[in-house]
């Protein structure tokens, strides 16, 4: 009788605290409630409060552990079977196949994105979902992206089981009441997450990271507004308002609404006159795009400042100026090769109120990863991200390769002053990029938009540690191949199509034609490789600068403003107007490789990207790239090198 009560209390108090959330997320919360049959429910409140609890609760639970050397800092270890992105088991669901994926030519594997039926959606859903929550907490995580009072931002209702992912979201995203005063009484994207391993466990647990790789799910349903992952607590996996809502579901929406959901870095660059300017940058995984993020100019007097690391939201005001926001509000970034050298605006980042996983720890209480070689004593004690004792000479990395720092904005010296204005930032340029050893010019300008869409479409690079992907030279269009929830050929055309359009369009904007201003189109290239013996051309890092200080150079100019000469793959820099002083003088002789066009390398990448866009897009391939492809091939073989 006594326990019934007890349970009754327990009931009612459960109800009173889900009761304050808005009747359409109780219903939601009820229904998975019933499906996942957790053994309570929390609601994420955003109190410090609620965080801090969270914290203990890991700490008790051996999840984390504090990194005594600094200050609130933590580290996690995850089940060496859930490190990465899962790329083949990421899908889009939806009613018909194309609209979510391009059909490849007969006898090719589609690489721009998987699709998965509703129907065996429904099937996979009641093969995973039921009672997957038994024994744990599931944890109602309110969540906005974006600023508070942007009409630009969403709402979301993340339900977890993973103390690790609440703990993760809250340094992410903006989480907790306000974001639910913002939700009132609209509409929310329904986010569902279980690690899939109810109690009593089935699998042994391995670092006290509960995981079910082999049922590993992450299906996104545009049409309910819907996420569902099961099976993993590893990042973008399992904190699904980061890519998942952010740049899957937020590119079918931005479709839909005339706007732009892309996986770009946003920083501001001030100069010694104090004349700002804003650019956007598209690299894929491992590009260095959190560094570039944070950079530290090595000219004197410049300024860098950072609105965004991994996603923008961008549109068009009512001026036909392109805006930006930064949906989210924390760094989750690749812990190896992050330096006082590569990034020393991260290590002062890092130093508090950090969550880390998967990196190695010094004996002290230190943080530890392959780059900081020269950072730490070589006598120091270290255990490796899979608890043993790690030696410089030990044939293994001490960190995962895609190990990770989680922190706030907040704790960035360089953040933006307007990093969260809810009219965001404007932006005057976007550059794409990747790690091309080969042919690829340090920097270059696009000769107009559609060329430059054409840039976007043919980046490629070497496989990221932050997703399974393994092998040679990948595409990774606009760096969105892993990212992308519609038809790769239709978000193609949508890219040629904004030249086009004149109505600035964005959720609640004024719908009165505004020419649009159109950013300019850079591709850039830090990873240029000396063919003879393999060594980087460029240094890379806070030099990065030189190419962001003669981009913001050609902003105050038409394309064909002298500083560059019109070549058949762009405008390329003039050597007597690119920022050499203070540079090394092995750089300044290389410089002139990186800066002329390889004719026989840009033929061999025609031929290469028109079979990739042929056998990938196949029907849906846009005619506009085909054209500018052609295009270029034509100046190639006909025009004369300068
Ligand atoms: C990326 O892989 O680009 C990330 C990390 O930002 S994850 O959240 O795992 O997607
Ligand atoms: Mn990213």
């Amino acid at each position: 009788m006594l326990l019934l009560l007890l349970l009754l209390l327990i009931l009612l108090l459960l109800m009173l605290r889900i009761s304050k959330l808005p009747e359409k997320v109780v219903d939601y919360v009820d229904k998975c409630a019933s499906i996942c049959q957790p053994e309570t429910v929390h609601v994420c409140d955003g109190s410090q409060k609620d965080q801090v609890h969270i914290f203990k609760l890991m700490r008790r639970q051996g999840v984390v552990r504090p990194l005594i050397k600094y200050d609130n800092c933590w580290a996690a270890r995850s089940d060496p079977q859930d490190v990465a992105r899962i790329e083949h088991k990421t899908v889009t669901v939806s009613t018909n196949k194309r609209m979510s994926v391009p059909i490849p030519v007969d006898g090719h594997k589609g690489s721009l994105g998987n699709w998965m039926s509703m129907k065996d959606m429904e099937i996979a859903f009641k093969n995973r979902f039921p009672g997957c929550m038994r024994g744990r907490t599931m944890y109602v995580i309110p969540f906005c992206m974006g600023p508070y009072g942007s009409p630009m931002s969403r709402i979301g209702i993340q339900l977890t089981d993973s103390p690790y992912i609440v703990a993760s979201t809250y340094i992410m995203l903006r989480v907790g009441s306000q974001a639910l005063e913002a939700l009132g009484n609209g509409e929310f994207t329904k986010c569902l997450h279980s690690v899939g391993d109810p109690l009593p466990s089935h699998r042994k647990t391995v670092n006290n990271w509960p995981c079910n790789p082999e049922k590993t799910l992450v299906a996104h349903i545009p049409e309910n507004n819907e996420i569902i992952s099961f099976g993993s607590a590893y990042g973008g996996n399992a904190m699904l308002g980061k890519k998942c809502l952010g740049l899957r579901l937020g590119s079918v929406w931005a479709r839909d609404e005339g706007w732009l959901a892309e996986n770009m870095m946003i920083v501001g660059v001030t100069n010694p006159e104090g004349q700002k300017r804003y650019i956007a940058a598209a690299f894929p995984g491992s590009c260095g795009k959190t560094n570039l993020s944070m950079l530290q100019p090595t000219l004197p007097g410049y300024k860098v400042e950072c609105v965004g690391d991994d996603i923008a939201w961008m549109w068009f005001d009512d001026e036909g100026q392109m805006r930006a926001i930064n949906p989210q509000a924390g760094f989750f970034a690749v812990a190896p090769g992050t330096s006082n050298k590569t990034n020393p605006n991260a290590i002062k980042t890092i130093i508090r109120n950090t969550l880390f996983t998967n990196i190695a720890e010094t004996i002290d209480g230190g943080f530890y990863w392959e780059g900081l070689e020269d950072e730490i004593s070589p006598e120091a004690i270290i255990t490796s991200w899979t608890g043993e004792k790690w030696h410089r000479n030990s044939n293994k990395l001490a960190a995962h390769s895609n190990a990770r720092y989680c922190v706030s904005y907040k704790e960035s010296p360089i953040l933006d002053p307007n990093w969260e204005k809810p009219e965001g930032v404007p932006i005057d340029a976007i550059l794409f990029g990747g790690r091309r050893p080969d042919g690829v010019p340090l920097v270059v300008e696009s000769l107009d938009w559609k060329h430059g869409v054409l840039l976007g479409a043919s980046i490629k690079t070497e496989p990221t540690p932050a997703s399974e992907m393994k092998g040679p030279m990948l595409h990774d269009p606009f760096s969105m191949r892993p990212f992308l929830g519609y038809n790769f050929g239709n978000y193609l055309d949508y890219w040629f199509g904004l030249e086009k359009s004149t109505t600035s369009a964005r959720p609640g904007g004024s719908k009165t034609p505004a020419l649009r201003r159109l950013p300019r189109l850079f591709n850039v290239n830090f990873f240029r490789k000396d063919p003879a013996d393999g060594s980087y051309l460029w240094p890379g890092y806070g030099e990065n600068f030189r190419v962001l200080d003669w981009v913001c150079r050609r902003l105050e100019g038409p394309p064909d403003a002298p500083g560059a000469k019109k070549t058949s793959i762009g405008y390329l820099p003039e050597l007597e107007h690119f920022e050499t002083r203070g540079l090394d003088d092995k750089t300044i002789a290389n410089l002139p490789r990186m800066l002329t066009v390889d004719r026989d390398f840009w033929l061999q990448e025609a031929k290469e990207l028109q079979y990739f866009f042929h056998t990938q897009l196949n029907y849906d391939v846009p005619s506009e790239l085909i054209r500018q492809l052609t295009a270029q091939e034509q100046r190639l073989y006909y025009e004369p090198m300068p």
